[in-house]
């Protein structure tokens, strides 16, 4: 039998009751909080993903699927640096799914007030959704360093 410290025991405990919690936090969080996992939601090659589908021209922006529900398309990019579109104008409560790419380097996606908050790579489509309940001007960024224009990388989502 091995002999194992008192205080060795303690500590043992405390990790294993910490791994609980933590592990609890995540399932509250994820099941009844709205937690969402940044999910890479699909690859695109970045030098043609401009040309043609989802991310061209006449497709970016906010398309109404149902009365009230949204999916919206945008692109981000390096000099210059910005987000297309830059505006998107929806009802209050609408659900929108945003999925997003870059077409250079890397990016971020992160809207004020909500809980979406994505990375965005260059191949990669970012995913994610949000309710807006509350009417108003919510801001985006680029929430990434991304080049001298970093600070110019911004938009908004109109909710009235
Ligand atoms: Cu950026």
């Amino acid at each position: 039998m091995i002999h194992i410290h008192k205080y060795e025991k303690w500590w043992i405990g405390l990790t294993i009751l910490m791994l609980v919690a933590f592990a609890t936090l995540v399932g509250v969080a994820a099941f009844s909080k709205g937690f969402q996992v940044p999910e890479p939601w699909m690859r695109v090659d970045p030098n043609t993903v401009k040309d043609s589908g989802a991310f061209s021209d006449a497709n970016l922006g906010l398309h109404e699927l149902a009365p009230g529900k949204y999916e919206a398309y945008l692109l981000a990019q390096s000099s210059p640096w910005r987000f297309y579109p830059s505006e998107l104008s929806i009802p209050v409560g609408s659900t929108v799914t945003f999925y997003v790419t870059s077409v250079d380097v890397q990016h971020g996606f992160r809207i004020q007030d909500t809980n979406i908050n994505l990375q965005i790579l260059p191949g990669q489509v970012s995913k994610a959704t949000y309710t807006f309940e509350k009417a108003g001007e919510f801001p985006y960024v680029c929430g990434e360093y991304c080049g001298v224009g970093h600070q110019g990388m911004f938009g908004k989502i109109v909710v009235k």
